[in-house]
């Protein structure tokens, strides 16, 4: 896998141009549908977003207009590892099918295109013209940040950077901070509003015309985990599941100090007016989107018609993000996951759940009811593909229960997935999951808090060659993790462990590449 690397890259990079003259020719040849190259890319997920070729991280400037998703990302042209930053582009009418476009913003004067959001200026308050696409991100030069825009008058296809770049100065002192995300505030007679990441804190601008910004707040002294640098800031409004309520979440990426370790994604849920967020809990309130070890710098779409609210992260951490085993790409997205609140006893929680749209990909439903793990096994070891999504009921009515599925990510290798009722928590281990060992942070224990629910725990599994995300009692708890089986064409199957638990349910598909 690593020779293959080694070939494969310097070929990809001698192919490879930065310079906006390339963007005519790069036009042609990228408007192929990414799915096609899973079937050519063993190491590739089949239903997840990933570049071409070379290096993503971020995604950056989400936003719905006339039918397509919008999906921009920090994107290295020239190499496998992270480097001078670009925005790529992308485009969706489903969330599912993705059509590469190309790049959307190159690297100039003021410097390469850190990661920002994306709006349609509906009232053309900015004055680039009706129902423009308005990118805001920040411009990095010698380590510092500062905040630009960028538009685009033909839904996303080509770009222009306003000459009054930059429309918010670095403050003396602050080498962190970037990240825009801005949004619009309140009906017609509202405002822009900019969260931004500012070393370990957010800071809260607002604008009548995207141009200029004054500081209304600050959010995070002694809020939260301080492990790290804050990064990549999203705010939004969320309904209470079953009730007319609403509060705000704002989520927020930091590097270091997540719980499975380097990067990760923490939330604090509160009330926002405009300018200012409130907390509704405690400062030593620490929750995380994702107790797995790969789910970082999520946003979420701006504009969706529909009423929902859906992000995806970028599948890495980076303790070892430029180390994953690769073959002329890397970088991976989550599944795009509907947000919404659940109010349980004693707290308001962000529950996620993949976009339904991903039923298209589902073949061969199999299913059992009310069996033991010995016929569950009977039923399983007949399934095996690339790609699945696995539903399992387990009843955990006794303290003493507990049980693992286990994921055969290979002859000798396998990812555990695990239930304690003692302890009440749920766990991935992928350290016996294939290739580990090019990072020592990678081969390790996640852990999560989780409380059966009724005496039952469920667990969803969505399976992708390469990459395994676990939905907990309906989007409770997740965890994202990426794993690399040796054998890349390996077929997978799960199994329980010998535990002496009764399993309601258990439901099988084959999730088929495009
Ligand atoms: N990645 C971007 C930054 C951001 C970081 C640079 C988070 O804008 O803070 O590629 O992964």
């Amino acid at each position: 896998m690593y020779l293959k690397m080694l070939i494969c890259a310097p070929l990809l990079l001698a192919a490879c141009a930065s310079s906006p003259e390339h963007k005519q020719s790069e036009k042609r040849s990228s408007m192929t549908e990414g799915g096609s190259e899973a079937s050519r890319d063993s190491l590739r997920p089949a239903f997840h977003f990933t570049p071409k070729s070379h290096w993503m991280n971020d995604p950056n400037g989400l936003v719905f207009y006339k039918g397509e998703y919008h999906l921009f990302y920090q994107y290295n042209p020239n190499d496998i590892v992270w480097g001078p930053m670009h925005w790529g582009h992308a485009v969706s009418q489903d969330l599912v099918h993705w059509k590469h476009l190309p790049i959307a913003l190159y690297p100039d004067a003021l410097g390469t295109i850190f990661s920002g959001s994306a709006v349609i200026d509906w009232h053309n308050t900015a004055g680039f013209g009706p129902e423009a696409m308005v990118a805001i991100f920040s411009h990095d030069k010698d380590k510092a940040q500062q905040q630009s825009l960028a538009y685009s008058r033909d839904q996303g296809r080509n770009w222009k950077k306003y000459e009054g770049n930059p429309v918010l100065k670095t403050p003396q002192g602050s080498p962190d901070f970037r990240d825009p995300k801005v949004f619009w505030y309140g009906d017609e007679k509202g405002h822009w509003v900019m969260a931004l990441a500012v070393k370990d804190r957010i800071h809260f601008y607002h604008s009548a015309d995207l141009k200029n910004w004054i500081k209304a707040s600050e959010f995070g002294l002694a809020y939260g985990s301080h492990g790290g640098v804050w990064e990549t800031p999203d705010l939004f409004e969320l309904a209470i599941e079953g009730t007319s309520k609403r509060k705000w979440v704002l989520s927020v990426g930091i590097n270091n100090g997540a719980p499975a370790g380097g990067s990760g994604n923490q939330y604090f849920i509160g009330d926002f007016d405009g300018k200012t967020f409130k907390p509704l809990y405690p400062r030593d309130t620490i929750v995380w989107a994702d107790y797995g070890a790969d789910f970082y710098a999520a946003q979420s779409w701006n504009d969706l018609r529909d009423g929902r609210r859906i992000w995806i992260g970028w599948m890495n951490n980076w303790n070892y993000a430029d180390k994953i085993p690769s073959s002329g790409w890397r970088g991976a997205f989550s599944l795009p996951r509907v947000l919404s609140l659940r109010q349980s006893k004693h707290k308001i929680q962000l529950v996620q759940k993949p976009v339904s749209e991903l039923a298209v990909l589902q073949k061969n439903h199999r299913s059992i009811r009310d069996v033991s793990v010995d016929e569950a096994n009977a039923f399983l070891r007949e399934l095996r593909a690339r790609g699945f999504e696995l539903s399992a009921t387990v009843k955990v009515d006794d303290l003493k229960n507990a049980f693992s599925v286990v994921i055969h990510t290979g002859e000798h290798e396998t990812c555990t997935v695990s239930y304690s009722a003692k302890k009440q928590e749920l766990s991935v281990d992928r350290s016996a999951s294939g290739i580990t060992g090019f990072s020592p942070d990678f081969g390790v224990v996640h852990t999560a808090p989780l409380v059966a629910e009724n005496g039952r725990i469920h667990l969803r599994v969505f399976f992708d060659h390469t990459s395994m995300e676990v939905f907990a009692n309906d989007g409770k708890v997740v965890f994202t993790e990426r794993l690399f089986p040796k054998n890349e064409n390996v077929k997978i199957r799960a199994s329980f462990s010998d535990a002496p638990v009764s399993i309601e349910s258990l439901d099988w598909y084959d999730l088929s590449a495009l």
